[in-house]
């Protein structure tokens, strides 16, 4: 092989070029790195160790602190834990020591977790990559960089120092920094010192725009989420709740349903931290959100339905009838669109609902992301005040959902919960009229469209009391469960356990309870209440006649009767006027 002269010239010049820039770049790196640790004395690095442990340099100076802001700061950070491989690291749980039950059982009721557990676990502990393959494969396949940026809404009150630091920490490490516009803390009238100006101070040392707001007086839930929602800058809205740790890859599955679509509402799958241990434990990813005639949320197994239009894939996202409320991305615009929040409600509890059938009946979608992971410290009762009382506030706000959203099918709710027909839902002109202008589809469309499997039947016979004529006395669930048999007792009139409804298919329900008749059952009179199945099955189907008011069992061939009092199942007979029942608003 022939190399040309010129070419061996122009190979010579370009290697000693780079040659004399290699030197160059050694000189200066050598320059730096040899010369600058020696001029550290040893004092200086001690009192670089002694210092609060700063998890984030600042890039830019802060503001001048005041001595009294930074001491309280200095004070909480030498009890904020940043430790690697420390207690609760990658998501496990911490025990306390039994000599610390004394102290541990105090703090407790400051937030209604165990705040002793959570104190010594890093704010920034490890946690695994929960994903399945398939969604870290998927993962892949996002456009990042296309991706629109969000706003995290987060709102407090009362929160404790190391599950906030935890929340922001999570979010801050484990999202792509350039999706993240801004956080927004929203203090709704918190009266712990550490939450004002010490937090104020904290959050200036993190990578990313942290911006709070405190609330001069208690706004509740909503209204705190619309001051941030009116702040927010990033395209897409996420409201996060203030004791929760997000895992690896959480955000883009979120951000790319509301990219592909802006009218889908998305939220994580909600793992579980323990309240107890701060433990991090998977939630299902076979599970729904769906509600009962309290009009409370209820988390409930995926039909096979939903499997199905899914094609079995379980990291594609989950259409839900309803989701629990606190976690959840929205586009700020089809937020707007579709009228935030309902103002008139009060405190907290109930806006998931009625945000839920809004978002369907009005053209949006409500999904939940498989691949999106998010775990919250779930608690068993709110450590925070109502004012008004917490069954009032409760009420008020689900009598509202019922009133604007639900039609006829309110009657549900004001069955099983009689005590909210004395609650005033206030005005509700407002939001009668935003569905009015949305042109939104009727509660009768979302069940049957969306969620055919709610415990209130899309189609039903009658709703209320349900009466012996023998007895004169009514059927009543006796707030018993399921495998039970209901009780006979004095009539009331007033629903709650004698809330029953025939359904068209023949099922007799009270809420998610359903008369179930089986000659299988064992010593007793052959009748219990059950759990209703999801595809209504032979032994929860009755025939009522109205005109000789029998209830027969086709199955068994039998009749709902009495025996010495009890509810039993006998042997048909026209004559007997305990096998005569009346059902209240019976409508053929
Ligand atoms: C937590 O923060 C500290 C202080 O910045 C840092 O040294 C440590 O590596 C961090 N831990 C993790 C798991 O990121
Ligand atoms: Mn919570």
């Amino acid at each position: 092989m022939k190399v040309r002269p010129d070419v061996c010239r122009a190979i010579l010049l370009t290697s000693i070029v780079w040659f004399l820039i290699d030197i160059l770049i050694l000189f200066y790196t050598l320059d730096n790195s040899t010369l600058e640790p020696k001029t550290i004395s040893r004092a200086e690095r001690l009192q670089h160790e002694q210092k609060p442990v700063d998890p984030y340099k600042a890039a830019v100076r802060p503001d001048p602190v005041d001595p009294a802001t930074q001491e309280a700061l200095d004070q909480l950070l030498q009890h904020t834990s940043f430790q690697n491989f420390g207690p609760g690291s990658n998501g496990e749980g911490v025990k306390i020591d039994p000599s610390q039950d004394q102290k541990m059982k105090e703090m407790f009721k400051e937030n209604q977790f165990n705040l002793l557990a959570s104190n010594m676990i890093a704010v920034n502990r490890t946690l695994p990559d929960f994903r399945s393959s398939k969604c870290q494969r998927d993962y892949n396949t996002y456009h990042l960089s296309e991706l629109p940026t969000t706003s995290i809404i987060i709102v407090f009150h009362n929160e404790a120092w190391t599950t906030l630091l935890r929340t922001l920490h999570s979010i801050i490490d484990r999202s792509p920094r350039h999706l993240l516009e801004e956080i927004i803390m929203i203090d709704d009238c918190s009266d712990r010192d550490y939450l004002k100006k010490p937090l104020n101070e904290y959050v200036k040392r993190l990578p990313i725009p942290v911006h709070i707001v405190h609330l001069s007086e208690r706004s509740g839930l909503i209204r705190a989420r619309l001051t941030g929602s009116n702040m927010a800058k990033g395209k897409v809205l996420l409201f996060l709740d203030a004791h929760v740790e997000v895992t690896e890859g959480w955000l883009p599955p979120l951000l790319d349903r509301v990219h592909g679509d802006r009218k889908r509402v998305v939220a994580p799958i909600i793992d579980v931290i323990s309240d107890d241990t701060f433990e991090y434990v998977t939630a299902s990813d076979t599970t729904w959100g769906g509600f009962n005639w309290h009009l409370n949320f209820r988390w409930y197994t995926v039909p096979e339905r939903e499997m199905a239009r899914r094609k079995y894939d379980r990291s594609s996202p989950i259409r839900t009838p309803t989701i629990a409320g606190g976690l959840f991305a929205v586009d700020k615009q089809f937020f707007n669109d579709i009228g935030t929040y309902d103002e008139g409600m009060q405190v907290w509890g109930g806006e998931n609902l009625e945000i839920s059938f809004r978002v369907w009946m009005c053209g949006g979608f409500l999904e939940i992301h498989p691949c999106s992971r998010v775990g919250h410290v779930f608690r068993k009762q709110t450590p925070y005040t109502f004012p008004g009382g917490t069954a009032k506030v409760i009420h008020h706000n689900a009598a509202r959902t019922a009133e604007v959203w639900m039609d006829e099918y309110k009657a549900f709710f004001y069955q099983m919960v009689p005590a909210a027909k004395n609650v005033d839902a206030g005005d509700v002109t407002e939001r009668r009229r935003l569905r009015e202008n949305l042109q939104c589809k009727d509660f009768r469309w979302y069940l049957e469209n969306i969620y055919p499997e709610a415990p209130v039947p899309v189609n039903y016979v009658s709703i209320g009391q349900i009466i012996n004529h023998g007895q004169n006395k009514c059927l009543d669930t006796m707030g018993k469960k399921s495998g039970e048999t209901p009780g006979l007792v004095t009539c009331h009139g007033v629903g709650g356990n004698q809330a029953w409804s025939l359904t068209r298919d023949g099922t007799i329900r009270s809420d998610e309870l359903c008369l179930t008749a089986y000659s299988g059952y064992t010593g007793g009179t052959g009748i219990k209440m059950e759990k209703c199945a999801v595809k209504t099955v032979s032994r929860n189907v009755f025939k009522y006649d109205p005109v000789s008011r029998m209830v027969q069992h086709p199955s068994t061939d039998r009749c709902l009767s009495i025996k010495s009092t009890s509810l039993a199942m006998d042997d048909c007979n026209n004559l007997d006027p305990d096998q005569q029942w009346s059902f209240a608003n019976f409508k053929p």
